[in-house]
């Protein structure tokens, strides 16, 4: 598992952890402090916007039609703004200023020793990627899985140097597709070599908004480079828009794809590790034994020892995929 080398460890939570803020109009907020000869925004002259990028103190604004980008300016009690927020806005002076943050639906955090930072926000899906080498590790997608359940996003796991696989190992990953996909998974198997290798990636997106995750090596850059060939334009784009450097090594970008779908690229993302789960939430992210953990004779089932449970038996007849029960096992007791 890819562990960033500050020591720093990105984290999904659920939008339940979302600072937001109310629809009151900026008038009624104590803390507000009005500019001179500036009219406070009402509903009706106030802007939808994207941000597609966040500079501290500024943020790149994606206007929705035009599809123009433009430097905007968040007011003060604004928290801080990130690639794939929704926000509304109002211009004064010529200036797009940001008034409020429409409620996240869910948001990626980065947490070191110290804080817990936002980084993308109102993502669908967490795309997990494996690839060999370095070697399908189900462990670590089955970690994303349950990551991804906490946040409230769903997963979609993507197998990629396809055009590698012997024809024994095309059978395992179709296999192990086949089992995702009975749990609720969208899964696919795809290449960045082949012509048309990352079409079944693009026709999963359609209305999706996702991020990739997965191990070093299993080509993570080099999807984005396919699902994103005028990448480094986009980015020209918005720094030219925004007067803002095009700092590619360190800014999270939300991109609209031409295909269908968003994706949010973020090199901080793209090491995310996971950490350590609770109990609760491995239970909740295993979604095809939480689904029989109701049948269980014990409420507080751990599903490894005890009588009348629903999951053993389910493994027992082979209804459950022997992999993902040890997987399961193996982060609901972590070693250390
Ligand atoms: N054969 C093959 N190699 C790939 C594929 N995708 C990526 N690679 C190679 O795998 C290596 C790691 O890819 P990279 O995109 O840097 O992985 P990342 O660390 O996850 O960003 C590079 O040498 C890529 O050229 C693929 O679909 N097929
Ligand atoms: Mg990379
Ligand atoms: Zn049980």
């Amino acid at each position: 598992m890819a562990e960033q080398p500050n020591g720093t460890s990105c984290r999904l939570l659920a939008p339940k952890h979302t600072r937001t803020l109310s629809a009151q109009p900026l008038s009624s907020r104590k803390s507000h402090r009005p500019q001179r000869g500036v009219s406070p925004p009402t509903r009706t002259n106030l802007l939808n916007a994207k941000v597609v990028a966040n500079f501290r103190a500024t943020v790149a604004l994606q206007l929705p039609d035009d599809g123009g980008v433009e430097k905007g300016y968040p007011t003060q009690n604004l928290p801080l703004l990130v690639a794939g927020d929704e926000v509304r806005c109002w211009r004064e002076d010529g200036m797009l200023r940001v008034h409020e943050l429409v409620t996240r639906r869910s948001v990626l955090e980065r947490a070191d020793r110290h804080w817990v930072k936002p980084l993308a926000a109102n993502l669908t899906h967490l795309g997990i990627v494996s690839a060999n080498p370095p070697g399908i590790d189900t462990l670590l997608i089955d970690q994303f899985c349950v990551a991804a359940s906490q946040a409230g996003v769903s997963a979609l796991i993507i197998f990629n140097k396809c055009d590698r696989l012997t024809a024994e190992e095309r059978t395992q990953v179709d296999a192990l597709i086949a089992v995702y996909k009975r749990i609720g998974y969208p899964a696919v198997m795809v290449d960045t070599k082949t012509p048309n290798g990352i079409q079944p990636l693009f026709d999963e997106l359609a209305s999706r908004s996702i991020t990739l995750v997965g191990a070093s090596g299993v080509g993570k850059s080099s999807i984005i480079q396919k699902l994103l060939p005028d990448r480094e334009l986009r980015i020209g784009a918005v720094s030219k828009a925004t007067g803002l450097g095009s700092h590619t090594t360190s800014v999270t970008y939300w991109y609209q794809l031409l295909e269908g779908g968003s994706i949010i690229d973020s090199p901080g993302v793209r090491q995310f590790s996971v950490s350590h789960f609770d109990e609760k939430s491995v239970r909740e992210g295993f979604y095809e034994l939480f689904d029989l953990s109701d049948e269980c004779r014990f409420g507080n089932c751990t599903h490894t020892v005890e009588p009348g449970c629903a999951v053993l038996t389910a493994l027992q007849a082979g209804h459950i995929e022997q992999f993902r029960y040890d997987n399961y096992c193996k982060l609901i007791t972590p070693s250390d």
